[in-house]
């Protein structure tokens, strides 16, 4: 059944009608490894943040921190050959999909042993060989993108299907409704997962949009669609795991509304004029992280001390990754226009 959020508005988003936790508790994998995998990716961007304001990270660089719970619990409700094709706050998405936090810490200082071979940074992780297509900077133009390559699969006769996360900024977007229409008129198996963290940039969803509840508008397009928690892993994770079992089954697309909050600013250069500390205060207290870390303890799943070593993991983790970014070579210069145009066959 679907899960309804009355709007966007942060005092009204945690009405949200959880699914029972014992469904999502029985399916693979578990909540401590969805913990876990949100602590590495907080641990990393942490570092990145550092490694930012130490100028060997150059650049945009747009952080996820407090949005983890979306990109945990929905790829961990997907295949490992699902497609992936997201926007560009991505450092989340890649990690969980399990790309080698090494090459994604390289790829941010822009080196040869980056996952896009140091040509693309921050917004632009890519890696075929685990299904990740990417990584767009252009806000909703990788939605007919993830569109055509369902339609591939569609085509095909495989069941593999396509995650599309995008941001809350998209849905004003003609790709947007392009993509929306056709994937139902076509019956694509892609799942959008719109990810409205109630801010594009300094905009306020409220200050744009006509409707706030973002769901509504899939729904005008034919497709299933409802709202989730975003704060909370176990949530996404059923959520995802119901609505990818059935567009997996060849019935169509689906759409999910996560509301979520990112804590940081929208880059790395923002003095977040747009909104009150009282908001973010608010949020924070609703962060993932804290939210499941203290329901394992209650429950006694897990100890303080089992806690401390999971964060001890995340750290020699990222501290790995940063070694091998910084020990790794810059692009040779002579290979500047590789990938430009397309190389000469006998080059
Ligand atoms: C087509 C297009 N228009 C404008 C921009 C500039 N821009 C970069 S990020 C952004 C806001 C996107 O907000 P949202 O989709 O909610 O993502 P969030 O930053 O909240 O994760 C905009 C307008 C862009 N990248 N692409
Ligand atoms: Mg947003």
């Amino acid at each position: 059944m679907a899960t309804r959020f009355i709007s966007g508005r942060s005092d009204v988003a945690r009405s949200v009608d959880k699914q029972p936790a014992a469904s999502a508790r029985d399916a693979a994998p578990g909540p401590i490894a969805l913990l876990q995998t949100m602590m590495n990716i907080r641990r990393f961007e942490e570092k990145a943040a550092e490694m930012y304001a130490r100028g060997k990270i150059k650049g945009f660089l747009h952080l996820y921190i407090g949005q983890e719970a979306v990109a945990t619990g929905a790829i961990a409700a997907l295949r490992g050959d699902d497609y992936i094709v997201t926007h560009y706050r991505e450092h989340g998405h890649a990690l969980a999909r399990g790309l080698e936090p090494g090459r994604v810490m390289a790829e941010l200082f822009g080196k040869s042993t980056g996952v896009t071979g140091g040509r693309g940074g921050s917004m632009h992780l890519f890696d075929i060989s685990k299904s990740f297509f990417g990584g767009y900077a252009i806000v909703a133009g990788h939605m007919p993108l993830a569109c055509g390559l369902a339609l591939a699969e569609q085509y095909k006769g495989t069941n593999r299907i396509v995650a599309n996360f995008i941001g809350d900024g998209s849905v004003n977007e003609g790709e947007f409704h392009e993509a929306l229409n056709l994937a139902s008129v076509w019956k694509l198996p892609v799942i959008f997962i719109c990810e409205n963290n109630l801010y594009g940039m300094g905009t306020a969803m409220r200050r744009v949009s006509a409707l706030v509840e973002i769901y509504k508008r899939a729904e005008a397009y034919g497709i299933d669609a409802e709202q989730v928690d975003g704060m909370d892993v176990i949530a996404m994770h059923a959520a995802v795991s119901r609505l990818a079992a059935k567009v997996r089954t060849g019935e169509g697309p689906a759409f999910l509304e996560a509301i979520c909050f990112r804590f940081r600013g929208h880059s790395m250069a923002d003095a977040e004029l747009y909104r009150t500390k009282g908001e973010v205060e608010h949020w924070r207290k609703l962060d993932p992280i804290t939210q499941l870390s203290q329901q394992l303890i209650a429950e006694k799943t897990i100890k303080k001390t089992d806690l401390a070593a999971m964060q001890a993991r995340s750290d020699t983790l990222v501290a790995d990754a940063t070694t091998f970014a910084e020990d790794s070579p810059n692009p040779p210069l002579d290979s500047l226009m590789r990938h430009v145009y397309q190389e000469p066959a006998d080059a």
